[in-house]
């Protein structure tokens, strides 16, 4: 249809949208708020992908509706722009990474505006912005102030000839990704955050979150509560004291029949015995550069080794002897087990293999191998009662968990634990292209100076960092709030420094010196000291932050970007609150959320937010696949662009045709050939509205009544079911009743302009830029994004007549329209009067009638 000229009408209505600042949010407190997220976007160099307006046009759809229904909305987009890509392009090219950073950001924005969405520009966020990240700093400290940060030796992948640390996505089988040279683990000095105190909570608050139930498990699974014991185990050699192992299963303990211990347990040196000496040396070497995933995976080969040690079960005496294995992780419980064979498919593996004996403590209540004679295969893992097991035989198992665990702890050789699979955050990079951290590493002497006066400003025990090489300790003294930000320095090379150090190491200058402990005011410490008590010397920290933290909290800036005083007003911050709706991606499952509502319940102790949890109500959109049912990729060759579509077949298209692939939760393939029918309802619409010349159609009355009850009825069933379908996110079947009423419209003989006009105002949310062209054709003196959403009728939904189709003899003769209500003898009568019908019935028997009200009237005649 040559009329309607998406490729004119889309680029005039957002610069109408531009100029005006439609969607300009106002901090109106008035009004009751809505706030509603996207993911904001990595602006990589590839640009968008199809999978970011897929979540985006859904919250934008949100975002108009609730605007016509009255609320004050926030909308707003942003940039996550730190990040590695940006750094390994400046390692290419030698360019500095913000300068590549706001080329994608300037294509990223001129792809999202194409697409018509109705952010709040002037709220725009950059993670990499100074005036952001000043605030990401400014959390960091009070994270560092309650004792939530430390500093710890922690191994990271390095790669000896690239003399630099890798991270996990530039590491692949073993190897570096440039390059393809061996890496191996080395240990580091590490940011830490302690996420693992609010383990907890971040597990108990998972309830009070409307989320899919899908992303909780992972969360629950991620953070890994466990309960159990921890049981002390006598060593032989006395004098070495007790085994503190950690167990899930203390019923199983007179099954026990040898302790495992990590590579990295303390005890291991001093349990070893010399002639054991070597093979445990050369076991330690082998297993260092393993991960912990390799190391646990229950299908890779057990291995271990003998410490020529024993301990003994505290319930029998028995002699266990000691071995070292890495299956067995430092990082969990307390880095010892006793093994239960009979019980645990690893122990199980691993006595096969050793030849350690098996003894089975657990009998299951119905053993079916048993009652046909054979005996329990084991390891049998599941529940039963106990067998073997002295006075505790015959007793259920979880009986039997808490009276041996009680009957132990009344020795004081147990008590009982909760652990968690959680580990503590490792909170840095050894990279260029990211938040510094705004701590100066100070001597003992000058970090008491500065407690003097910056107490407040202090954790409850100072973090330190013994330096292996010099023997020296070094202190971390907070810089205070007024000197941040502090930013990135200029670098000549992006190259890490080739000891470990980010490329910052390389910048003297900036590393070393003299800070003004009170106000932040800094001078390279190659000048002399300046005048005044408060300068102390100090080093800057070279690890940079990773690049979760900007996303930690951005959703709470947008309420207040500009503010320079706080990250946000606290009046903004309880109007605002927390997004209502937050939209995006099942790949962000675990790390992204749980960092972020760690950061969130940090803020929340220390008084700043006002709720306990970030997310609300969280809904992730599905994949995407290209047209051949594979994942959209590069090398696949079936990447589709925004742009293509959108020079094709226009924004409003490619948005409707997004929200109708299916339900926005579901995985679905991309399908050229279908976005031609969604094309065609919205020519459609066209013609439904506008004439061959351009003119309004004819067809449109200015006379409110002249819509047949049949249109308006399903004018109001659309109103009901679009809003709806909106409030409930099935924008698929949202459109289908659009589709069904436009058709209506076109068999329609006349139309009122007030029928066709609310229809306009229910697309509008989906289709805004025809519709605003429509709509002011049709007569609108301001924009349709102004008009509040149309109201439905209860009374019109309900039909006042409705067809029955009358078979006789099994053949269909006729359709009747009649009042709702009919009852069989009145449908009869209509029927023997029908013109079609009556031919069929003069002169006949009727045999058999059977009638549905409102559906069917079947005649067997003869
Ligand atoms: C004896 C036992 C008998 C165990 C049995 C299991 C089954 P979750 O549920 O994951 O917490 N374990 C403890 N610390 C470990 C570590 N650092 N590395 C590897 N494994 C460790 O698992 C707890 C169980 O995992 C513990 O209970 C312990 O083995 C093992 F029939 O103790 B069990």
């Amino acid at each position: 249809c040559k009329d309607y000229e998406f490729l004119q009408i889309e680029p005039h209505w957002q610069t109408f949208w531009e100029n005006n600042r439609s969607f300009r949010t106002e901090n109106d407190t008035s009004k009751p708020k809505y706030y509603v997220l996207d993911m904001f976007p990595y602006p990589s160099g590839a640009g968008l992908h199809i999978g970011h307006p897929e979540g985006y046009t859904a919250t934008d759809i949100i975002a108009r509706y609730k605007r016509a229904k009255g609320f004050n909305v926030l909308h707003p987009i942003g940039w996550d722009a730190f990040g590695l890509p940006a750094e390994q392009h400046a390692v290419k090219t030698g360019t500095h990474p913000a300068s590549n950073t706001q080329n994608n950001i300037t294509n990223f924005r001129r792809q999202i505006k194409a697409l018509g969405f109705s952010y709040d520009w002037e709220r725009e966020v950059d993670t990499t912005d100074p005036k952001y990240f000043k605030w990401t700093q400014w959390i960091f400290l009070q994270l560092f102030k309650k004792g939530l940060a430390y500093v710890d030796e922690r191994p990271v992948w390095w790669c000896p000839e690239l003399r630099t640390v890798l991270a996990n996505e530039e590491v692949q089988d073993g190897k570096s990704e440039v390059g393809g040279f061996p890496v191996e683990r080395r240990n580091l000095r590490q940011w830490v955050l302690r996420i693992t105190a609010y383990a907890e909570r971040l597990l108990s608050d998972l309830k009070d979150v409307d989320w899919p139930d899908s992303t909780k498990r992972m969360q629950e699974a991620w953070i890994g509560r466990s309960e159990g014991a921890e049981l002390l185990f006598k060593l032989e050699q006395e004098h070495l004291g007790d085994l503190k192992v950690f167990t899930t299963r203390p019923d199983t303990l007179f099954g026990a029949t040898y302790m495992v211990i990590a590579p990295e347990h303390p005890l291991v040196g001093a349990l070893t015995t010399p002639e054991q000496r070597d093979a445990i040396d050369a076991y330690k070497k082998k297993v260092a550069g393993k991960s912990d995933l390799e190391r646990t995976d229950l299908a890779k080969d057990k291995s271990g080794v003998f410490t020529g040690s024993f301990a003994i079960n505290p319930v029998n005496g028995a002699r266990l002897p000691i071995w070292v294995a890495d299956y067995v992780l430092m990082g969990y419980g307390t880095g010892a087990i006793m093994a239960v064979p009979a019980h645990d498919e690893r122990d199980y593996e691993f006595a096969q293999q050793y030849h350690l004996p098996v003894i089975q403590v657990i009998e299951p209540d119905h053993n079916e191998n048993a009652s046909n004679g054979g005996s329990l295969k084991l390891p049998y893992t599941g529940d039963g009662k106990l067998v073997h097991s002295e006075d505790y035989t015959g007793l259920a198992w979880a009986d039997a968990k808490k009276k041996i665990t009680a009957d132990l702890a009344a020795r004081s050789r147990a008590k009982a634990t909760v652990n968690y699979k959680l580990r503590d955050w490792l909170f840095s990079r050894q990279r260029y292209w990211g938040e510094p951290f705004p701590v100066l590493w100070v001597t003992e002497a000058d970090y008491q100076l500065a407690a003097t006066t910056r107490a407040a400003d202090l954790p409850p025990s100072p973090v330190t960092y013994r330096d292996a090489a010099t023997g020296e300790t070094w202190y971390a003294l907070p810089l205070p709030a007024a000197a941040l930000p502090l930013t990135l320095p200029e670098v000549e090379s992006y190259l890490p420094s080739g000891n470990g150090e980010s490329p910052l190491a390389n910048v003297t200058e900036w590393l070393e010196v003299w800070v003004n402990i009170t106000t932040g005011e800094s001078v390279p410490a190659s000048q002399p000291r300046p005048v005044g008590e408060m300068w102390i010397r100090g080093r800057r920290e070279t690890n940079t932050m990773p690049q979760w933290a900007g996303s930690c909290w951005y959703y709470l800036r947008f309420i207040d970007p500009q503010n320079e005083t706080a990250f946000a007003d606290p009046k903004l911050l309880a109007y605002w609150g927390v997004p209502d709706l937050y939209v995006g991606g099942a790949e962000h499952a675990v790390l992204h959320l749980l960092y972020a509502r760690f950061w969130h319940k940090v803020l929340f102790d220390l008084g700043v937010v006002p709720q306990a949890e970030p997310f609300t109500k969280l809904f992730h959109q599905g994949i995407i696949l290209g047209e051949d049912g594979e994942k959209m990729s590069k090398s696949r060759g079936n990447v589709v662009s925004p742009d293509t579509i959108i020079a094709s077949h226009g924004t409003d298209t490619l948005r409707l045709y997004l929200m109708f692939l299916g339900p926005l939760e579901a995985m679905k393939p991309w399908s050229m050939s279908q976005i031609e029918g969604v094309f065609r309802f919205l020519q459609k619409v066209w013609r439904e509205c506008i004439g061959r010349e351009g003119e309004i159609n004819p067809k449109i009355s200015d006379d409110a009544s002249a819509d047949s009850t049949e249109l308006l009825k399903t004018l109001h069933e659309t109103i009901k079911k679009v809003g709806d379908d909106i409030e409930a996110m099935r924008f698929n079947t949202a459109i289908s009743q659009m589709m069904i009423f436009i058709n209506a419209v076109q068999k329609a003989e006349r139309v009122s302009l007030a029928t066709i006009r609310a229809f306009l105002q229910v697309l509008a949310p989906l289709a805004p830029h025809i519709t605003e062209e429509l709509w002011s054709r049709l007569g609108g003196t301001s924009s349709i994004q102004q008009a509040p959403w149309p109201a439905y009728d209860p009374a019109k939904l309900v039909a006042t007549e409705q067809k029955i189709v009358v078979q006789i003899n099994g053949k269909k003769r006729a359709e009747l329209l009649v009042a709702v209500g009919t009852k069989q003898d009145i449908a009869m009568r209509l029927a023997e009067t029908n013109p079609d019908c009556a031919p069929h019935l003069t002169g006949k028997t009727i045999k058999r009638v059977v009638f549905v009200p409102g559906k069917i009237l079947n005649i067997v005649v003869e």
